[in-house]
């Protein structure tokens, strides 16, 4: 399934839950573009999400997915959030590959709750890319491999 900008996710709200039977493929535009995946959304296979450039916003919630998962957010200042606070908890089952690219890009990570977890079950590779990144990692389980964490403050 490939989806592009948001028109696919606006069409989602309501729904309470969600699953990909295949690998899902999101392409955003140039321009600052803006996603709240509000799960809980379940993808069989492997997630790529490609955000282009402009300063964007890119947010999951319960978002599990069963391959690998990959998020490349280009030029811009972005932001990336897995996971809501107090909120439901995802799962990645495969190896995780957050570039954040270039520009002042802040990633998150807020904790979902003792009992719930964001868990990621492979390898997981961090990068935010060249210049100034933040990182604000609070409740999560990396199971059996340590994250890689590259170019955060
Ligand atoms: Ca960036």
């Amino acid at each position: 399934m490939t989806t592009r900008k948001n028109d696919f996710f606006n069409g989602l709200l309501g729904v309470t839950y969600f699953e990909i039977r295949g690998n899902w493929n999101y392409t955003g535009g140039n321009g600052r573009d803006s996603m709240m995946v509000d799960g809980p959304l379940t993808v069989w296979g492997s997630a790529t999400i490609a955000r282009g450039g402009g300063d964007d916003g890119l947010g999951f919630s319960a978002l599990t997915v069963g391959s690998r998962f990959r998020v490349d957010a280009g030029a811009g200042d972005d932001w990336l959030g897995i996971g809501e606070a107090g909120g439901r908890a995802g799962r990645f089952d495969g190896p995780v590959t957050i570039n954040l690219g270039i520009g002042n890009d802040t990633l998150e990570l807020p904790d979902t709750g003792a009992d719930k977890l964001t868990t990621f079950n492979s390898t997981a590779l961090f990068d935010g890319g060249t210049g100034a990144n933040s990182r604000i990692v609070a409740g999560v389980k990396f199971h059996a491999i340590p994250p890689v964490w590259r170019r955060f403050a």
